[in-house]
């Protein structure tokens, strides 16, 4: 996969992907990351990026020229046909389901906005999709590439081994995850629960499956459709609410 990333600070994004996981993708050819400065596309002695909003107010928007220019230079730097992401707070939040979908695009070229952000006629005119990574404001949308990269990254075809599998992932299902342990068997804190150390993987895998239904229930209800689940579903959720008290 090649990602392209607009950015006044395009070391932010490769330092970012320098480790872990997408680190060794990078290492693999799995990811092909690059980051274009709009300051490298501005005009003048000052390469000016943004100016003062039209209707007054504080701070500073990102002119449309130094952009769309990087922008341009970035699409044609590769034939590949390119899905142009604007990481904002306006943008639809980002799950793990579009990330899947986005992990199957070959190319990807992300835009970071700084300040109070960009000119609304370069989003409407080179923009695809806007994505927001939370109802938060950053000082720029670096840590949101940066997340995106890492979240598609990881679902590329051997990206990851086997014990990082994505199948047991959060959200793999679409609940949140269900508890995990490792040694000690025994600890101050307390002890593993015993189906763990059963071998029994049916009896493993139900209990994982009835953690997953219970957490989601408890902390994400917004996640868990309860009409929707089956008989068995239903009736492991139940008999975790009994073992919940
Ligand atoms: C953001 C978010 C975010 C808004 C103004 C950058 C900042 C500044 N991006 N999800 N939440 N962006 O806060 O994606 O330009």
């Amino acid at each position: 996969m090649r990602i392209d990333v607009v950015s006044l600070f395009p070391d932010f994004i490769a330092q970012c992907a320098a480790f872990g996981v997408t680190g060794r993708a990078v290492e693999r050819g799995l990811l092909w990351l690059h980051g274009w400065n709009p300051r490298d596309y501005a005009e003048g002695n000052y390469r000016k990026v943004d100016d003062r909003p039209f209707g007054g107010g504080p701070g500073m928007v990102m002119l449309i020229d130094p952009l769309r220019n990087a922008l341009q230079a970035a699409r044609q730097a590769d034939p590949a046909p390119s899905r142009t992401i604007y990481l904002s707070p306006q943008g639809r939040p980002l799950t793990q389901s579009r990330v899947r979908e986005l992990a199957g695009e070959q190319r990807l070229v992300l835009l970071c906005g700084r300040y109070e952000g960009i000119d609304e006629r370069l989003v409407a005119a080179e923009v695809d999709e806007e994505i927001s990574i939370g109802d938060y404001v950053l000082s720029g949308g670096e840590l949101a590439a940066a997340v995106l990269v890492d979240a598609v990254t990881r679902l590329q075809e051997g990206a990851l081994n086997d014990a990082e599998s994505a199948q047991q992932d959060s959200f793999g299902d679409g609940l949140l995850d269900c508890p995990h342990y490792t040694r000690p068997v025994e600890h101050e804190l307390g002890a593993v629960p015993e189906v763990l150390l059963s071998g029994n993987h049916a009896h493993i895998a139900a209990w994982r499956r009835m953690q997953s239904l219970g957490r989601t229930s408890q902390r994400r209800p917004d996640l868990l459709d309860e009409q929707a689940l089956s008989k068995a579903d239903r009736k492991l959720l139940e008999q975790w609410r009994v073992e919940q008290g």
